[in-house]
């Protein structure tokens, strides 16, 4: 299976690291440790060196409670970024859900759209429908601001596929070629501690709607919960839900420690007699 990203054709025979360079002030995970593009692309560098195979850059903060930013800012923070990292040989993804940004990251050489709010900004779909990039397309439930107020389902593993299938299609229709869709079930958005990890079980069931799958689950609260332990102190319980979304044939991992998760990843391969 491949996933046809811009130039890039993603090989997915076995699971791809994407690793998080954020080129925000206010990232939940690292203080903004990243912030400022020389830090951004240095450490992106870094991942690189690590085995990231995808590097996803984001120019505002989606936890629970961060500051909204403009377009123009945001466009500030991600392009130079891109500009720098579009010749190092690995795949481009550009972490927003704002048109504008969509196409000044396309034009400096991005070549996946990853948008936790599934393309349902105005112009969005357009965007991405009139480009070749890649596209995840995630589920979310409310806004980023309050999404962890209240989250409501009455089968959470049904009304999320139901959800990601139709914006699936949805793209299609508009003219996205089902080769550029990857789907991510939005471990963290809008769903309590019991419904992300129902979520994770499950990764299985998302897997089998042929489209690839993108789990995202690096430092989030949830882990937090569950271990005690805060959000620099997470890495472990990240890369052991990295492990159970590989097993269950997750094909895109979104993480901060890529190193890590590498090393899992090649532990795993190895019970496939595969090494890279
Ligand atoms: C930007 N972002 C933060 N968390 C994410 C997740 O779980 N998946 C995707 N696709 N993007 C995410």
């Amino acid at each position: 299976m491949f996933w046809h990203c811009g130039s890039m054709k993603l090989d997915l025979s076995r699971p791809l690291i994407m690793g998080i360079v954020n080129a925000t002030p206010d990232s939940f995970s690292d203080g903004g440790a990243h912030h400022g593009k020389d830090a951004a692309i240095a450490h992106a560098w870094r991942l690189i060196d690590e085995g990231a195979d995808i590097l996803d850059i984001g120019g505002e903060s989606t936890r629970p409670g961060a500051a909204p930013v403009s377009v123009v800012e945001e466009i500030r923070r991600v392009v130079p970024v891109i500009e720098a990292l579009r010749d190092c040989g690995k795949a481009i993804s550009v972490d927003t859900s704002k048109p504008e940004v969509m196409i000044a990251a396309i034009q400096a050489g991005a070549h996946i759209v990853n948008d936790v709010r599934a393309l349902t900004m105005p112009g969005a779909l357009e965007v991405v429908t009139q480009s070749d990039v890649g596209v995840c397309v995630m589920h979310m439930q409310g806004e980023p601001q309050t999404m962890q107020d209240a989250p409501c389902y009455e089968d959470v593993l049904q009304e999320v596929e139901d959800y990601l299938l139709d914006r699936a299609r949805y793209c299609e229709l508009l003219g996205i070629a089902r080769e550029r869709i990857c789907l991510d079930y939005g471990f963290g958005f809008g769903k309590t501690v019991e419904q992300n990890f129902a979520l994770l079980a499950n990764t299985d069931r998302f897997v089998r709607s042929g489209y690839p799958i993108m789990v995202g689950l690096s430092r989030k609260s949830s882990l937090g919960v569950v271990t005690g332990r805060g959000v620099n102190d997470r890495m472990i319980a990240s890369v052991s839900g990295a492990l159970l979304a590989m097993q269950a044939g997750a094909q895109i991992i979104r993480v901060h420690d890529v190193a890590q998760t590498v090393d899992a990843l090649k532990i795993w391969l190895m019970t496939k007699q595969q090494r890279i």
